[in-house]
C-alpha cells in the first residue's frame, strides 16, 4: 500500500522512539517506561535535575554513550528521501532527541524535544552548544561563563515546548488544508502536546495515517494504521 501523493499534497510527518528501534536504540516503552527503578517522567524533569543533578547526567550520558556506532535505519532513509521529493510540501517533527534523523540527511525537521548531543546553562542565557561528553563519576558540569549547572538541551516532563516550534507545525497543517497528509511513526501518542498533532491535522481537513508495531491507545484519530516495523513499512509506504 502506498500513500496517495499527487503535487498538491503537503505531508507532515511525526516520529517516536519507535522509528529508531531498529537502529539499536531501546525505547521508552521497552524498558516499561523505567530507568533504574525511576518512571522517565521522574529523572527527565526539571524536578529531578534540581534535586539530583547527578542522577539525571547518568541518566543522560547513559543515553549519549548508547549511540556509540547506531547509524539510521531505512525508515529514516525513507523519510529524508520523501523530503528530497516534496522540499517546502514537506515537514517532519519528531519527539526523538537521538540525531537519527539529521544523520540521515533530513533538514525540513523541528525537534521538538529537544537533542541529546546539545547542552546548555540552566542558569545564564548563554547559547545551548554542542556537547558530545559522557559525564561520569558523579560529574556534573558547571558553566564557565556564570558557574551555574550544565544541563541537556532537552524538553522535560513539565516543561514547555518552544512555542515557535508548535506555531510552525500549526501553520504547515492549516495552510496544507485538505491537501494535508499526516503520518505519525513510531509513536504511542501518549505524551502531549506532540500526541495532539494528528487531531490539529484532522480540524485541518487532512487524511492521517499511523504506522507503528503495535496498535496504541490513540489508534481511533487515525483515518489508516500500518501495523508492522518502519524499517519495513515506511520505504513501501513512501514509494522511497
Ligand atoms: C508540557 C525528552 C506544559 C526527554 C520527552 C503533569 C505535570 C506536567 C505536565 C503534565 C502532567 N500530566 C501530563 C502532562 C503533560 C506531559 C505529558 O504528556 N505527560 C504524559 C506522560 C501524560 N507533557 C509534558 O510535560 C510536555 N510539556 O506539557 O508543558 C507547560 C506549558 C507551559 C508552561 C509549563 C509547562 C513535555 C513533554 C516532553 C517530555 N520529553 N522527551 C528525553 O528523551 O529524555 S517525552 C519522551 O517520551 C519522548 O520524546 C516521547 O515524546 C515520549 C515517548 O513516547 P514515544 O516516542 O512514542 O516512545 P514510546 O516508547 O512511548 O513508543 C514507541 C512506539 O513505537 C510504541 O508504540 C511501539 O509499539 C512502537 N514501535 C516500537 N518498535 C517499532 C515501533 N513502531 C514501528 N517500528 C518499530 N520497529
Ligand atoms: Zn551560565
Amino acid at each position: 500500500m502506498r500513500i496517495p501523493i499527487d503535487q498538491d499534497t503537503r505531508v507532515l510527518v511525526l516520529t517516536g522512539a519507535g522509528v529508531s528501534a531498529e537502529s539499536g536504540v531501546p525505547t521508552f516503552r521497552d524498558a516499561g517506561g523505567l530507568w533504574e527503578g525511576n518512571r522517565f517522567e521522574d529523572v527527565a524533569s526539571p524536578h529531578a535535575f534540581a534535586r539530583d543533578p547527578i542522577l539525571v547526567w547518568r541518566f543522560y550520558s547513559q543515553r549519549r554513550a548508547g549511540l556509540d556506532g547506531i547509524v539510521p535505519n531505512a525508515a529514516h532513509r525513507a523519510i529524508a528521501a520523501l523530503e528530497a521529493r516534496l522540499g517546502d510540501r514537506f515537514l517532519l517533527a519528531t519527539q526523538n532527541v537521538d540525531g537519527l534523523h539529521a544523520a540521515a540527511g533530513s533538514q525540513r525537521m523541528i525537534e521538538l524535544h529537544g537533542n541529546l548531543m546539545t547542552s546548555r546553562c540552566s542558569s545564564c542565557d548563554r547559547a545551548p552548544f554542542e556537547d558530545r561528553q559522557v559525564y561520569r563519576d558523579k560529574q556534573v558540569p558547571v558553566c564557565g561563563t556564570c558557574g551555574g549547572l550544565i544541563r541537556p538541551h532537552i524538553v522535560w516532563f513539565g516543561e514547555p515546548l518552544d512555542g515557535r516550534d508548535l506555531d510552525r507545525v500549526d501553520t504547515f497543517a492549516r495552510d496544507a488544508g485538505r491537501h494535508l497528509v499526516f503520518v505519525a511513526i513510531g509513536t504511542s501518542g501518549i505524551v502531549y502536546p506532540a500526541a495532539g498533532i494528528v487531531d490539529e491535522a484532522r480540524r485541518a481537513g487532512g487524511s492521517t495515517w499511523l504506522v507503528n508495531a503495535d496498535r496504541p491507545a490513540n489508534a481511533d484519530r487515525f483515518d489508516h494504521v500500518a501495523i508492522g516495523k518502519a524499517g519495513e513499512l515506511v520505504p513501501a509506504l513512501f514509494g522511497t
